[in-house]
């Protein structure tokens, strides 16, 4: 594969309602993101992707659309939108827009013709569909299949005005658009083609392999002591979403230069179809975002039941997509983003070690084949926040699981708080900290969502002032990948695969090699030197530990790191 511009770029997300607030109505705005645009251009990332600013009534923070070609007034307005977009230009950085089109908002214009009446000629752009054979409209077990919401619930809600559900399979706010029907299709591909002429360089999509369902709607499995069926084989990777993608990427993409980027979220895909939708000769997509890594910390009770991940769980799978995508395709390598706790508390230690473990992990991630991404406040080493009571929270997947957990289950509310503390999307979502100044210098008014009490210590001013932040070391990550196609473009290896601390692999390329060493764990950890022939008197390009450290020394400290060149 030639090389594309974004095999050596870096991507930070802004989840622009808590990232900064100008105007002090507490909710960030883009002018907040216009006064930052610094903060971005000294860390060095190349792309920004922006978290949905559209016109919404954010039951979903956003991710609800009720006008696909208006900015949210919560966030600003067009003029704003275009000089944010000229101010990252300027620094040569581009623009990547969220698209959610996988559903709209119960208030999209769309919608609401939809749902008035069962002949409206938009009644086929969402799924509408009667009761269960035999049922009554709104009785208990009537909805047309026994598919749970992402969001708690059945992903069906009843119209009362005519009489039959509508399919979301998130919030209720949220219905499912019908792929099937050509016109829904073609206004998506006009919405996008409006976006890129204004200027914007591709999109991240939201679920987008959720679009094609399985026309049938065959009732899902039950597993054992779940309230709803599986709906996922019925739902995920559907029967024309490859057709689906192509004809987006021939309508969008296909008379366009090679500027744009294209990402697609993919909850639930493996390898073999991560590959055919990033195949450069198919035209689909340019990458994906797969979830088996942070998914390894879920136990068979789903996100909020927690398993430990072992270093082997995670070095074993992110090396089997490494493997997986090398012919062919492409990865974007993340640990976070507006839905997953941070991964200092997650993977890390974000106590004793939160410095050098946020240092290591990104380390690993960073040096991988694929497009790393991160998301605002990763390179602080931002924590998971302490929060005290369900008022805390403000996620509406989060309020609706406790209140389902708790009221329907029975389960306790103290054990349902603790899983919360440790899952909800909450946790990346609280204020980025700028400052030590109050609101960690997020607003100057009441901010929608607490801010982490840790931000005296951990904050943007402060790291950007330490030569040994997490801040810098993010930095140096980025700009190794601007500057050597090791990173780029190599090889991957595993290297010492049954190390039950230590992360390592080799990049490779032309004969040049980079190894990169982590230890993963608090506790020292030592490896056997011989086994990693050649590599004795490599020079160190970049290490955690800051200035002294010497190559191979057969130990790393607890989540030291260290990237060796040859
Ligand atoms: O998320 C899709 C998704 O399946 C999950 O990661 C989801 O956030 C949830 O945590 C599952 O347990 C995307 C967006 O990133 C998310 O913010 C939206 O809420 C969702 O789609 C609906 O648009």
């Amino acid at each position: 594969m030639n090389d594309k511009w974004w095999q050596s770029a870096v991507v930070y997300q802004v989840y622009p309602r808590s990232f900064a607030d100008s105007d002090g109505d507490g909710i960030g705005d883009l002018r907040g993101i216009i006064q930052h645009l610094d903060h971005l251009k000294e860390l060095g990332v190349d792309v920004v992707w922006l978290s949905p600013i559209y016109a919404s009534p954010h039951d979903d923070n956003g991710y609800d659309i009720s006008d696909y070609q208006r900015i949210d007034p919560l966030f600003g307005t067009l003029d704003a939108f275009d000089e944010l977009l000229e101010g990252l230009h300027e620094r040569g950085i581009k623009l990547v827009m969220d698209l959610v089109v996988n559903h709209t908002s119960d208030e999209h214009p769309w919608f609401v013709e939809s749902a008035s009446s069962r002949d409206n000629p938009k009644r086929d752009w969402y799924w509408w569909r009667g009761p269960r054979d035999g049922a009554q409209p709104g009785e208990h077990g009537a909805e047309p299949t026994n598919w749970g919401s992402f969001f708690s619930g059945s992903a069906w809600q009843l119209d009362e005005r005519t009489g039959e559900y509508y399919l979301h399979l998130f919030s209720r706010k949220q219905p499912d658009l019908n792929w099937e029907n050509p016109e829904v299709r073609g206004a998506v591909y006009d919405m996008m083609n409006w976006w890129l002429d204004r200027g914007v360089d591709g999109f991240r999509m939201d679920v987008v392999n959720f679009l094609s369902k399985d026309v049938s709607l065959p009732d899902g499995v039950v597993p054992p002591g779940a309230l709803w069926g599986d709906a996922y084989p019925f739902f995920a990777q559907g029967p024309r979403i490859h057709e689906f993608l192509h004809e987006m990427h021939e309508r969008v993409f296909a008379g366009r230069d090679d500027r744009y980027l294209t990402v697609g979220e993919m909850p639930g895909v493996d390898i073999a179809e991560a590959r055919r939708f990033t195949d450069p000769a198919r035209g689909e997509l340019d990458m994906v975002f797969q979830f088996e890594h942070v998914d390894l910390d879920h136990g068979p009770g789903g996100k909020w039941d927690h398993r430990d991940a072992s270093v082997l769980d995670l070095k074993r799978n992110l090396a089997q997509w490494q493997e997986g995508l090398a012919e062919v395709g492409w990865n974007s390598l993340y640990w976070n983003n507006h839905d997953q706790p941070r991964v200092v508390s997650r993977f890390g230690d974000d106590g004793e070690h939160r410095i050098p473990s946020a240092k290591a992990l990104g380390t690993v991630l960073h040096l991988m084949r694929g497009t790393p991404y991160v998301y605002q406040g990763e390179e602080l080493g931002m924590t998971n926040v302490p929060f005290s009571t369900i008022d805390d929270f403000r996620d509406i997947e989060t309020l609706n699981h406790y209140a389902e957990a708790v009221d329907v289950l029975g389960q306790p509310a103290d054990e349902v708080l603790v899983a919360l503390r440790r899952t909800s999307r909450d946790n990346a979502r609280t204020p980025m900290q700028w400052s030590d100044e109050p609101n960690a210098g997020f607003t100057t008014g009441e901010p929608w969502i607490t801010v982490n009490p840790n931000f005296p210590q951990v904050n943007a001013a402060a790291a950007r002032a330490d030569a040994d932040s997490v801040f810098a070391h993010y930095r140096a990550l980025i700009d190794l990948r601007h500057r050597s196609r090791l990173v780029s473009a190599g090889g991957f290896e595993l290297v010492l695969p049954e190390h039950e601390q230590i992360f390592a692999y080799v990049r490779e390329l032309d004969g040049g090699a980079l190894l990169v060493l982590a230890n993963l764990t608090g506790r020292p950890a030592a490896y056997d030197v011989a086994a990693l022939p050649g590599w004795e008197s490599a020079e160190v390009v970049l290490a955690s530990g800051g200035t002294g450290t010497t190559g191979l020394t057969g130990v790393l400290g607890p989540w030291e790191a260290v990237v060796l060149q040859r």
